[in-house]
């Protein structure tokens, strides 16, 4: 399988996360990537790829424009404004604010355009979020011309990015941009099938009121894990979109055995709705050992975690989302592309 990766998605270099009451070295660096290559050469996945430049059409096919023009500016107008530190934000319109008037200010802007507070804003973040969605349209635009599955090794990752808002470490959603892209290029089905640990809050945002993209996403229960407000088993889909957004939350100290089982059913509606095209939003913080997470997912059950997936048999697009526990995330991210291959 081939692998698309760029070189610009480590300008990402923020220095600082809210984790807890204290500011930390962000969980989402750069080495992830690197940590990633090195076992993509070392195990012979396949040829690692450059990328091309798609321009932010793709972008503004699923994300607002103002937002994007925040994301933009947003580092220059903390500086400008005097501000310390990296942007993060300390207020929202939270209930019975008004969210309808967005301020000028930048300490506002943030406030209205983040949906969490642990993702500082920092000088590269809008160059990496652009090479990211680059990373996702080069793979998308391989498995189309090909018909052979790819992996896009997406950093920052994009789940959690809604229509208008950026948040647990994502400002653009490569998923749902390579999905609209394969649609406005002939597709007439995807599925998005989400095994990051977190729910894909944002990719179940842009589409569900649609039913040219079946979202399905199996994480950590909203009760007791990031993003807390959506994820829930009983969000199912909005009008056309009725029945088309299928989430499984389970419980903290999930093991393998009943997250396969899950997986066995999602892989079943899958099948069911016989989409052109696959899309896999791939975490890896459901491992053991995530420093931020509470799955208990073992090296090798990624590996099996491949084989299953590969049943679906479909053309397959993986994209990179999280995984935090960096000395093992070359490993279990090539475990399930090679369990994919191999079978
Ligand atoms: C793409 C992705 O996986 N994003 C995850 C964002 C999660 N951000 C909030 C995490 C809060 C974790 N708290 C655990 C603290 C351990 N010290
Ligand atoms: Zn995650």
């Amino acid at each position: 399988m081939l692998t698309f990766h760029s070189q610009d998605t480590k300008k990402r270099q923020a220095k600082t996360e809210l984790d807890g009451g204290r500011l930390v070295t962000p969980y989402e660096c750069p080495e992830r990537v690197d940590m990633i290559i090195d076992a993509v050469r070392q195990r012979g996945l396949g040829e690692i790829r450059s990328t091309q430049a798609y321009g932010l059409d793709p972008v503004l096919a699923v994300h607002d424009a103002a937002y994007v023009m925040f994301l933009e500016q947003a580092w220059h107008d903390w500086v400008a404004a005097g501000l310390h530190g990296e942007p993060i934000p300390s207020i929202w319109p939270a209930r019975r604010l008004r969210a309808d008037a967005i301020p000028d200010h930048i300490a506002g802007k943030v406030g209205y355009y983040a949906l969490a507070a642990e993702t500082s804003l920092c000088a590269g973040t809008f160059e990496a979020a652009q090479a990211s969605k680059d990373v996702a349209l080069s793979a998308l635009d391989h498995v189309l011309d090909t018909g052979e599955h790819a992996f896009g090794l997406c950093r920052p990752p994009g789940h959690h990015a809604a229509i208008d808002q950026y948040g647990g470490y994502c400002f653009f959603n490569n998923a749902a941009i390579a999905a609209q892209r394969a649609l406005d290029t002939g597709a007439n089905r995807v599925a998005i099938l989400d095994i990051d640990f977190h729910h894909g809050n944002g990719t179940q945002d842009i589409f569900y009121e649609r039913d040219d993209v079946l979202f399905l996403s199996i994480h950590g229960d909203p009760r007791q894990e990031f993003p807390f407000f959506l994820g829930h088993a009983d969000e199912t889909g909005r009008g056309a979109g009725k029945g088309f957004n299928c989430n499984y939350p389970l419980a903290s100290g999930t093991a393998y055995p009943e997250w396969s089982d899950t997986l066995d059913d999602a892989i079943d509606r899958l099948s069911d709705y016989q989409p052109d095209l696959l899309i896999v939003s791939v975490g890896v913080d459901t491992f053991e050992h995530d420093p931020i997470s509470s799955f208990r997912l073992k090296s090798d059950d990624f590996t099996d975690c491949g084989q299953r997936l590969k049943q679906a048999g479909l053309p397959t697009l993986f994209l990179m989302e999280g995984g935090y526990a960096v000395d093992e995330i070359g490993t279990n991210t090539v475990n399930l592309l090679s369990g994919f291959e191999a079978c």
